[in-house]
């Protein structure tokens, strides 16, 4: 497969499954593996995806972890290839711009929410899952640490479903970049702008839906206008599933100082206050982020198969 003509192409291997849903029109929801290996520790972090799989399948759509490895994308791993993602050390966290170096090279590599984007994208998959998507870092004005998500829904024509930017983030200054980008976010039966896994960032979400059928002809309208940008619709987490705002903030506070101490910056900033978190709330914000993750994915599925059939 190719992006262009004028290029090499890509090798991109699709598993039966997938190939035969995109074939035939079917939903199919593409999962990053970023999250299996840098965002939670073995052995959740294989129980988790095989979960998130389940609940997009709940959902009414066929799942599509990728990843990259032996210089091909991967598009539909299997539980083998989670489980090994999820147990073996040292996989890089790969985002766009680490993408073709790491394929050229031929090594193991772990997709973030942006290079996800991509491998959907050339992959023929219109809809994605996450949990947190990246943001503008607190202190970008400082650091200027802005994720590559952001950049990447500008580039990608592909949905994202997730429940907000993390809650390490500054979610005011990420909503004004996404505001910047005409990057359309539209709030999922409810009203704010979720913060991951608190229920609400305190900012209300500039656009709320409750019809599964109006959000498909939002999307393929987005995309019809001409936009080649991703579209993001927010669901929150569960309520029974949610942590407190000013608790998990105290924690925040103390990982950044940390952080800022022990001169933790760029790539390895995101796990290094995500963990710090997770041990200042004795494992809750872990357990909230894996039930986030899987209650997402299972709106993914369903307004993925709500665009599928919109578009057949
Ligand atoms: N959400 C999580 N855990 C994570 C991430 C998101 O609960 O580890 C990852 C995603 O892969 C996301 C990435 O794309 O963090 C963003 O990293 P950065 O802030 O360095 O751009
Ligand atoms: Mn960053």
């Amino acid at each position: 497969m190719t992006n262009s003509l004028t290029h090499q192409p890509v090798p991109v291997v699709f598993s039966e499954e997938v190939r035969e849903a995109l074939h035939e029109g079917r939903p199919v929801v593409a999962l990053e593996s970023n999250v299996i290996t840098h965002g939670l520790p073995y052995p959740d972090n294989a129980a988790t995806a095989r979960k998130v799989e389940e609940a997009v399948r709940a959902g009414g759509a066929v799942p599509a972890t990728v990843a990259v490895e032996g210089g091909r994308i991967v598009v539909g791993m299997t539980d083998a290839d989670i489980d090994r993602f999820a147990s073996t050390p040292g996989i890089p966290k790969v985002s766009s711009r680490d993408m073709p170096v790491v394929l050229a090279q031929g090594g193991m590599g772990a997709l973030t929410v942006a290079s996800s984007l991509v491998a959907a994208e050339l992959a023929g998959i219109p809809f994605f899952s996450s949990a947190g998507i990246g943001g503008v870092h607190r202190g970008a004005e400082r650091t200027m640490d802005v994720s590559s998500d952001l950049i990447q829904f500008t580039r990608s024509k592909v949905a994202v479903v997730c429940a907000g930017a993390k809650k390490i983030l500054d979610l005011g200054l990420t909503l004004e970049y996404l505001e910047t980008q005409c990057v359309p976010v539209v709030s999922y039966r409810s009203d704010d702008f979720p913060a991951f896994y608190c229920t609400s960032s305190g900012f209300r979400s500039p656009l709320r839906l409750d019809d599964d059928e109006v959000i498909a002809r939002s999307i393929e309208h987005h995309w019809a206008l001409g936009s080649n940008s991703s579209f993001l619709i927010t669901t929150p987490v569960r309520p029974g599933d949610a942590i407190d705002g000013d608790e998990v903030d105290a924690a925040i506070e103390e990982a950044m100082r940390a952080a800022e101490r022990d001169g933790v910056r760029g790539q390895a900033i995101t796990k290094y206050l995500m963990r710090a978190v997770d041990r200042a709330t004795q494992g809750r914000s872990a357990r909230a982020n894996m039930a986030v993750l899987v209650s997402t994915a299972e709106v993914g599925g369903r307004l993925a198969a709500a665009h599928a059939a919109y578009r057949k």
